[in-house]
């Protein structure tokens, strides 16, 4: 076995010879030399039991805004490693012999890819041995290429534009769907329903917003309807009123917003006070229960779609946890990144090594059963057969209308159906490959 031991010298650092760890290691045998040299007589040797093994420390990096105006998303996803980490810690889990303590260094990137690159470099400095993260599309496309550099695992448990995967990092790993997958979803579900002829598309002119506005866009005039020409805002925009006027002067059939809860809040309350009566779609960035309380009233009958199962539908030992540890309910994708988190674990134990160039082939292989279901990675590092959702705001709360997973677009209770524990007294099947528990 092989732990991540930081004062190893890497490859990356032995071809840009790198020193530090050699001095360090010189300073510290100088220590225990002059230890050596002090005259007093040494205790007669006894026989001593032989020591247990050290703890190692293991650190996992975690990275999302935790101020600014996501924040709230920022830190459900951190709930979600973290929590992962205590229950892993509970566990009392071994790598190669030694007790192993996890341990989550927690980082804030402000949604900024500048300081999403900064904090990026700090986990690397830090020896930590994986990353779950980041959150926004913007911060990790460009974080991605410095944990590579690095040789570093990462998995996002939220960031769903193509591009972080598309790069041909072998290091990147995504929990969530795509918005090549999103996009559709709920375009498709906008065409059937509300049988749109004309629509109007805004973006807060980030990876995220444009990207998967861009999506929503094609599949749109590919089912014939007219889209107008696209309106921008920022991911600081508070006041949409000058757009909203322009986009009801054109009376579009829906309205589709590339971007986050924080700005897509007012945008829709002032599209209402505006007495624009479209229908509006949101994704996952602003279908959240904080839209109710951004927009209030007006935020009844938004549409909006995640990229992957509704927090409701996830593991009821993750939800029971969170609840327990937080004293509040899961917001977005905290059951992805609590996932992602004891994915990088469950690869460590399998490859009994917390040294990333070990343990990496190991969560490229995983089949794992977690709180947002079962986990396999394509050859880009997607996550197979991704589940995307279509809610409505219903009473200030994101509801469900359906799973589409495999092509096939399932009730809430369908999908808890599929999912559920085979009956305790059906025969029992032959475990193809070692699994990780199941969740639910
Ligand atoms: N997928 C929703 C928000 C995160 C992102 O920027 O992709």
């Amino acid at each position: 076995m092989t732990l991540f031991n930081p004062t190893a010298i890497t490859p990356l650092e032995k071809r840009m010879n790198v020193p530090v760890k050699v001095l360090s290691l010189s300073v510290a045998a100088a220590v225990l030399m002059m230890g050596c040299g002090k005259k007093e007589e040494a205790p007669a040797p006894q026989a001593a039991a032989p020591a247990a093994p050290a703890v190692v420390v293991v650190k996992i990096g975690h990275v999302g805004p935790l101020t600014g105006g996501i924040a709230h998303l920022g830190k459900d996803n951190e709930n979600g490693a973290r929590l992962a980490i205590e229950e892993a810690n509970a566990e009392g889990i071994k790598i190669g012999g030694n007790p192993i303590k996890f341990e989550l260094v927690a980082e804030d990137d402000q949604a900024d890819p500048k300081i999403g690159n900064t904090v990026a470099q700090k986990l690397v400095d830090a020896k930590v041995a994986g990353v779950v993260g980041h959150l926004n599309s913007g911060t990790t496309i460009p974080a991605s290429a410095i944990y590579n550099q690095a040789g570093l695992p990462m998995i996002s448990g939220s960031a769903t534009n193509p591009a972080l995967t598309g790069q041909g990092f072998n290091t990147v790993f995504r929990v969530v769907g795509r918005d090549d997958q999103q996009g559709p979803a709920v375009a498709n579900y906008l065409i059937a329903n509300a049988k749109p002829k004309t629509a109007a598309v805004i973006d807060d002119a980030t990876a995220y917003g444009e990207g998967l506005a861009n999506e929503v866009e094609k599949a749109l005039k590919a089912a014939g309807v007219t889209v107008l020409p696209r309106e921008k805002g920022t991911d600081k925009t508070v006041d949409w009123k000058a757009i909203l006027t322009k986009v009801k002067g054109k009376k579009p059939d829906v309205v589709f917003y590339g971007g986050m809860d924080a700005t897509g809040g007012p945008l829709l309350k002032q599209a209402r006070e505006l007495k624009l009566g479209s229908v509006f779609a949101f994704g996952d960035g602003a279908c959240t229960d904080k839209m109710g309380e951004l927009a209030g009233a007006a935020a009844e009958g938004l549409v909006c779609s995640q990229a992957g199962i509704p927090v409701q539908a996830s593991g009821k030992k993750f939800l029971d946890g969170y609840k327990a540890k937080f004293n509040i309910d899961p917001i977005l994708y905290s059951p992805f990144t609590y996932d992602a988190a004891k994915l990088l674990i469950a690869a460590m134990q399998k490859a009994d090594s917390a040294d990333p160039a070990k343990y990496l082939p190991a969560l490229a292989a995983s089949d794992y059963n977690g709180a947002s279901g079962n986990i396999q990675f394509d050859a880009v590092g997607d996550r197979k057969d991704a589940e995307m959702t279509i809610f409505t705001m219903k009473e200030g709360k994101v509801t469900p209308l359906a799973i589409i997973k495999g092509g096939k677009s399932l009730t809430l209770d369908e999908y808890a159906a599929l999912s559920a524990p085979a009956p305790a007294a059906a025969p029992a099947e032959p475990a193809a490959a070692p699994a990780a528990p199941a969740q639910k």
